[in-house]
């Protein structure tokens, strides 16, 4: 099933200059890239981004850290892209994420974990709203889609 997830790229990676390492890896995927924008989070942004988490005791270090630098948000398309893009990513503590995914290869401290992924259906249509309009997110088409779709 065709999906969209909400992917954003978090400071430690925009500073660390891995954004177009981590952009290829998606690309070469054969993943589809309909929207992205580099920008700061509010504090009111990054609070409900993870409002989730508000309890937890890490949750003003995350809102920080999140806030400190600008991000890459964007929106990536792509079939059943949800759980697959969370694969590619790896575990949330880069510690335990497998080589050959994105924490796993770049970091190695959970509160610099570089990236976010939606991990479900319902928090990547809540997250996409959250950073982007309608207008914001391109349809096209690619001209290599019957080479990667069957
Ligand atoms: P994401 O993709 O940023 O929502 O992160 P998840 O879903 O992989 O990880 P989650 O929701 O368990 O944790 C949310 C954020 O909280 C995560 O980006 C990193 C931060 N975090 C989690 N555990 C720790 C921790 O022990 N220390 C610190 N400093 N941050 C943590
Ligand atoms: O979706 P993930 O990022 O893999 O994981 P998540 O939604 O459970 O958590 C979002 C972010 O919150 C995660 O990337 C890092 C941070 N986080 C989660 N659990 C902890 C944490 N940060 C710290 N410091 N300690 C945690 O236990």
């Amino acid at each position: 099933m065709m999906e969209r997830s909400f992917v954003m790229l978090k400071p430690d990676a925009v500073l660390r200059r891995l954004m177009g390492t981590v952009l290829t890896r998606f690309e070469e995927r054969g993943l589809k890239l309909v929207a992205v924008k580099m920008m700061n989070i509010s504090e009111e942004l990054a609070k409900e981004h993870y409002g989730e988490h508000k309890e937890k005791p890490f949750f003003n270090d995350l809102v920080s850290y999140i806030t400190s630098a600008p991000v890459l948000a964007m929106v990536i398309e792509g079939d059943d892209c949800i759980s697959l893009i969370r694969k590619m990513v790896g575990a949330t503590n880069p510690k335990e994420a497998d080589l050959g995914t994105i924490r796993g290869d770049y970091a190695l401290d959970t509160g610099r974990n570089i990236i976010h992924a939606s991990d479900s259906s319902a928090s990547a249509k809540r997250e996409i709203a959250l950073f982007f309009n309608d207008s914001e997110i391109n349809e096209y088409a690619l001209p290599d889609e019957s080479l990667i779709y069957e």
